[in-house]
């Protein structure tokens, strides 16, 4: 990078820039440590010059990509630092300066003319850019006051979370929100279980306070969420070998088993299945706990991998973490069997893996609470320590209430005690303690024989429901297709989700063009779906599959 002799910054203020040439791009760079100091205030610089064409071809992209870069520079570093770590990064962003476009902000006007001529920048960065000139073939911009949070991107949607945003924002009449697992009636409406308002009404009635839970929140909800996942008489329960401690909901839950895995465990593995429930590898991102994938899905079958499965868990390395979902797998639909769930625990035993379920389907795949335990409780029998979040959001409806649990099985009750104490040390900072509301609906309706009874019914009813459309689903693909496709894996698949098997393109189009919102991945929630719109989308996934590439 060469310094341009002369050549000051022409913004008269006292910003101590030099400008400098890299390539084709000119840079205002503080000149000082103490227009270093200042970079809270003035903060740069460059631009481009264009030897074949005399307008400047300025762009927006390297523009803003240089002041976040510039506005990230570590304050510790000389100037010099400073003029490479820009230098390389212009390099970067503009390889050279044919690639770089005319904003339309630029279009005409003094920039087209190429003329010395100040322009007013606000209306391209609101009102923070006092300055900019340009002349012949370079322009030069200075910031005064340039927002600390320049540096910070817009961050893309949420794979599923997204969808329903774009779903609300769609005005046609026909769409579909397929996107996320949320369970509808068949008016396609939320629906609130009656044994939630029945215990709701209790609660008030009972004139509850609003007082401070502890950190491992209600007691009543952590022992009846325990003997729900586990049995009532589970030995483990009456040994106290089971650290409970309530979080929030399905992922919270799941954060604090990973804060804990991160802190004891530094440098364990978490296997995840492919594909899984997107949010997981965010969950181990975040937490910094290393992850990879084991096989789980096979195509060809649309059935389930299972020794690519049971090869991939026995090449981890020992003491691994094996997430494994519970029952109603997430996104394809696919469980073991329980012979196979017998291989995987012969499996994960030999190799000394700690199994940890996430149970956010309980009730879903079956339509019995107590079958859908039946993969966790098998590894519990073998005496294996696990870890089990749990999440109310779905079978209980308590979606926005945030309530589920972490339950770690240990091989003795003074284990379980130092974990749950150490749990509780996690969550502290983290969100201090949990919210009751959720919490006290599920003691009131789980720990009452008679309104669990009757959540059973209605868990029936809605997993019921989601079986009739799947099938509805199905018969009317049979009809429609004949070209000799076989749909038959929609009927295999369990639980809220169908794996359809579309690819991006094709769930494209059956939004673009249907207006049926789904994950990009291919998958349909069935739990938004009513029996009078299964033809619809049986058109939708017809024309998708056969007509997109
Ligand atoms: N685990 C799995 C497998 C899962 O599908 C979800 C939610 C959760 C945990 C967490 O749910 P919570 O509400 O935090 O208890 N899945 C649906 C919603 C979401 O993505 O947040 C979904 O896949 O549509």
């Amino acid at each position: 990078m060469t310094k341009i002799a002369g050549n000051g910054c022409k913004c008269n203020r006292p910003c101590h820039l030099s400008i400098y040439q890299h390539h084709k791009i000119i840079l205002l760079l503080p000149s000082s440590a103490a227009a270093l100091q200042e970079r809270k205030r003035v903060l740069f610089f460059f631009y481009t010059t264009n030897r074949r064409n005399r307008s400047p071809p300025h762009s927006l992209t390297p523009f803003r990509t240089a002041v976040q870069s510039a506005a990230l520079l570590p304050r510790d570093l000389g100037v010099e630092d400073h003029h490479q770590m820009a230098s390389g990064m212009l390099s970067l962003t503009c390889p050279s300066s044919s690639s770089l476009s005319l904003p339309h902000h630029f279009k005409g006007g003094a920039a087209a003319a190429g003329k010395p001529k100040l322009l007013n920048q606000a209306s391209v960065f609101g009102k923070r850019f006092v300055n900019t000139e340009s002349f012949t073939r370079t322009t030069m911009a200075v910031a005064l006051n340039v927002s600390r949070f320049e540096s910070i991107t817009m961050a893309p949607p949420d794979p599923i979370l997204g969808v329903s945003e774009a779903f609300r924002a769609d005005t046609n009449e026909m769409k579909l929100n397929l996107g996320v697992g949320a369970y509808r009636t068949e008016d396609l409406q939320p629906y609130v279980l009656n044994v939630v308002k029945k215990a709701e009404k209790l609660m008030l009635e009972r004139g509850e306070n609003k007082e401070y839970l502890p950190i491992e929140g209600l007691a009543s909800f952590n022992k009846v969420t325990a003997e729900l996942l586990l049995g009532a008489d589970n030995p483990l329960i009456l040994q106290q070998r089971v650290a409970t401690v309530q979080g929030l909901s399905g992922t919270g839950s799941l954060r604090l088993a990973a804060a804990l895995i991160e802190r004891y465990f530094p440098g364990a593995k978490v296997l995840i299945s492919s594909p899984s429930w997107g949010n997981h590898k965010n969950i181990f991102n975040d937490a910094r706990v290393p992850w990879s994938e084991y096989r789980y899905y096979d195509p060809s079958t649309v059935g389930l991998d299972f020794d690519g499965m049971i090869a991939d868990i026995k090449a981890a390395p020992e003491g691994s973490f094996v997430l494994l979902h519970g029952c109603a797998h997430n996104p394809t639909g696919i469980d073991p069997t329980p012979e196979q769930w017998e291989i995987i625990a012969d499996v994960i035993q030999e190799k000394n893996h700690i199994p940890f379920f996430d149970v956010a389907y309980q009730g879903f795949a079956s339509g019995s609470l107590d079958v859908d335990a039946s993969s966790v409780r098998l590894f519990a029998a073998r005496g294996l320590e696990l870890l089990v979040a749990q999440s109310y959001s779905k079978n209980l409806g308590l979606y926005a209430e945030r309530i589920g649990a972490i339950n770690i099985v240990c091989s003795s009750a003074d284990a379980a005690t130092r974990v749950k104490s150490q749990i509780k040390r996690l969550a502290r900072p983290m969100y201090s303690n949990p919210p009751v509301h959720g919490a006290r609906i599920v003691a009131n309706v789980v720990g009452d024989p008679e309104l669990f009874n009757e959540w059973k019914e209605e868990m029936e009813v809605m997993a019921g429901r989601i079986k009739s459309v799947r099938q509805k689903l199905y018969d009317s693909l049979r009809a429609k297709d004949k070209s000799g496709k076989d749909w038959s894996f929609i009927l295999r698949q369990i639980g809220m989700f169908s794996f359809t098997g579309l690819n991006k393109a094709q769930s494209d189009n059956m939004t673009n063009k249907w207006h049926v919102y789904m994950t990009k991945d291919g998958r349909i929630s069935l739990a938004g779906l009513s029996s009078a719109k299964c033809e619809y989308l049986a058109d939708a996934i017809f024309d998708s599959y056969h007509n997109v590439s």
